[in-house]
């Protein structure tokens, strides 16, 4: 197999752990629809675009809306959201992640967001990582989400690379299938359980090394 010489990062779930805000800024429109949304709800909404996490929530309601009512809806959850991520903290970083991510750059191994997120940039910034990266792909510069691989395929376009030179770091396993259709090793971030398809799975980046690219 081929070194690996880059590496794609998702954002939520693997750098920080932003869904308990997606969670609190989509349970509170829901409260204001009046559609019950409970926290197993939000694991459903992890990984996937906001205006398909806001049909998720209102076909848990039964409820139909037109596109200009449902782009108020989403627009109305993202100030909230961005209300909440504006006070993250540097702290907020999962453990060993800044640590992976230095090691990665003293290898000169390249380094690219791949996330559905169009807060990325805002993200990255508040938490002071902005600078780890040779490139940034999320919801602003691609259409098809995840398990659809356009995300990873621009952020491999974007670094020079090969796929197979490439390796994502995901915790959805819609995220690991994108990966995969896209030619890529995918390192899964979390529970064995859920992300079995991945062809490594840690339970986060504390005590990991890069040595962790070799065994792919
Ligand atoms: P936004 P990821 C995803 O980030 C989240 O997991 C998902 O819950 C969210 O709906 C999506 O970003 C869009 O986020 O509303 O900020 O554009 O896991 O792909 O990094
Ligand atoms: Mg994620």
């Amino acid at each position: 197999m081929n070194k690996i010489k880059g590496c794609i990062f998702d954002l939520d779930g693997v750098i920080v752990d932003t869904a308990k805000y997606h969670y609190l800024a989509w349970s509170s429109l829901a409260k204001e629809l009046g559609i019950a949304f409970n926290e197993d709800d939000n694991e459903r909404l992890k990984g996937v675009s906001r205006m398909e996490s806001l049909n998720i929530i209102l076909s848990l309601g039964n409820r139909k809306m037109t596109l200009e009512e449902k782009e108020l809806l989403a627009d109305k959850k993202n100030k909230k959201y961005v209300e909440c991520i504006d006070k993250l903290k540097e702290e907020e970083i999962l453990p060993g992640v800044k640590e992976f991510l230095q090691e990665l750059r003293n290898e000169g191994i390249k380094i690219s967001l791949g996330s559905a997120s169009k807060n990325s940039r805002f993200i990255l910034d508040k938490l002071a990582l902005k600078n780890y990266f040779d490139c940034i792909i999320d919801g602003n510069k691609i259409s098809k989400a995840k398990p659809d691989p356009e995300v990873f395929l621009a952020a491999v376009r974007e670094m020079e690379l090969k796929s197979e030179e490439c390796v994502v770091f995901e915790d959805a396993l819609a995220g690991v299938r994108a990966a995969h259709n896209g030619g890529m090793k995918v390192i899964g971030v979390g529970s064995e359980e859920n992300l079995s398809e991945a062809d490594i799975v840690i339970k986060g980046f504390e005590g990991i090394s890069t040595d962790i690219l070799s065994k792919l």
